[in-house]
């Protein structure tokens, strides 16, 4: 899918003015490094907010984003100890959503913010899994189906390994040549996905966040405090452990996640142990033994499926994922499954790491 343009973000800056009530001399820039959905900053004077055009080809259904974001708002309100989210901002006329297609939203935005892509302390990565793991806490009385499962088996590897073959068949020779070894390495690690999809369906449903991602944290400029967990669009019924395994991918690797150094790209057992430590405390009375005997499996898992998921793309032609060159999905690829390699040479020590005492 396309980049974002100066003129997409012109574009958004102009469907927020009038129900935002913006002077003329408002301006729009990129804000932010997602992946699928387009988010600019406008700033208007001394105000600033976030506008996002939302990406309908993953996002059916925005209406469910901004239930969904409003459930969990107001769920969230009187929770003395929930960490601190962004909220969706109505505009003059009460509706969330503008624009012909009725894809572009306006959050509040924190000033005083910053978020980072890669992890330079271990206590960011324990304020990190703190936050992540109060914010499941916060939303464990909240009954599951008060939220909409906006994408039906997210984090189900069985259907992403699905998606992966059907990819093959319509691949080009010349990608499907380009990443050779790769498609070999994911059929050589298939018979993991079995046991992967066992493992999610013993374990507890449970509100999670689903996109646990270290750039979905937003700290403060001044130090290592946690202001706000953000991007609260997959956030539905599904298990810990994959969101554990998400602070591992994104917060372990010493590397950003399309960097091509890949001898380099190796899991750093310290920021593991901070990972386990803040997202035990966070999470105590809460998270069950098996749980915890299991994140190593749902780092795993999701390092894995990560992988398979760039490859994918890649194979389909950069349907889902935004990229910046031909080759991008490829080299994010190579990146998470040298990272799952990492995890599965350190595995035994990993586990042991997981049952310290917090
Ligand atoms: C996508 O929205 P964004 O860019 O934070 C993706 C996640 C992936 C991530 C990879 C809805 O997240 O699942 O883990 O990219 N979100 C969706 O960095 O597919
Ligand atoms: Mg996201």
């Amino acid at each position: 899918i396309t980049v974002m343009t100066d003129a997409v973000f012109k574009d958004i800056l102009e469907i927020v003015r009038t129900p935002y009530q913006l002077s003329g001399n408002a301006t729009a820039a990129p804000l932010g490094n997602g992946h699928i959905n387009q988010t600019v900053l406008v700033r208007d004077g001394k105000q600033l907010l976030v506008a996002q055009k939302i990406n309908t080809l993953v996002f059916r259904n925005p209406g469910a984003l901004v239930h969904n974001a409003r459930t969990i708002e107001s769920h969230l309100e009187y929770k003395k100890e929930a960490p601190g989210i962004i909220r969706h901002l109505p505009g003059k006329d009460g509706s969330y959503l503008h624009g012909p297609d009725r894809d572009v939203r306006v959050l509040e935005y924190i000033n005083g913010s910053r978020s980072i892509e890669v992890l330079d302390s271990p206590v960011q990565a324990r304020e990190l899994a703190y936050s992540f793991a109060r914010f499941s806490r916060a939303l464990s009385d909240l009954d599951t189906g008060r939220l909409v499962s906006v994408i039906p088996d997210f984090h189900n590897p069985s259907m992403r390994y699905r998606h992966f073959l059907d990819a093959l068949q319509i691949a080009t020779a010349a990608r499907t040549t380009a990443c050779h070894s790769e498609v070999k390495f994911v059929c050589r690690t298939e018979p993991l996905l079995d046991e992967w999809h066992s493992l999610l369906k013993s374990l507890p449903v449970r509100i999670c966040h689903n996109d646990c991602k270290i750039s979905n944290i937003l700290f403060s400029e001044l130090d290592n405090q946690v202001l706000a967990v953000i991007d609260l669009d997959t956030t539905m019924p599904g298990s810990l452990i994959t969101d554990f395994g998400d602070m591992v991918r994104t917060c372990c690797n010493p590397e950003v996640e399309d960097s091509r150094v890949l001898e380099r790209v190796i899991v750093r057992p310290d920021v593991f142990e901070a990972l386990t430590e803040g997202y035990k405390k966070g999470l105590k009375g809460i998270i069950q033994a098996q749980e915890i005997s299991s994140l190593v499996s749902g780092a795993l898992m999701v390092c894995f499926v990560q992988g398979v998921r760039f490859l994918t793309d890649f194979l389909a032609g950069d349907r889902y994922y935004q990229v910046d060159y031909s080759l991008h999905n490829l080299d994010r690829a190579r990146n998470q499954f040298q990272l799952f390699r990492s995890l599965q040479a350190q595995e035994s020590e990993l586990k042991d790491i997981c049952l310290l005492k917090v």
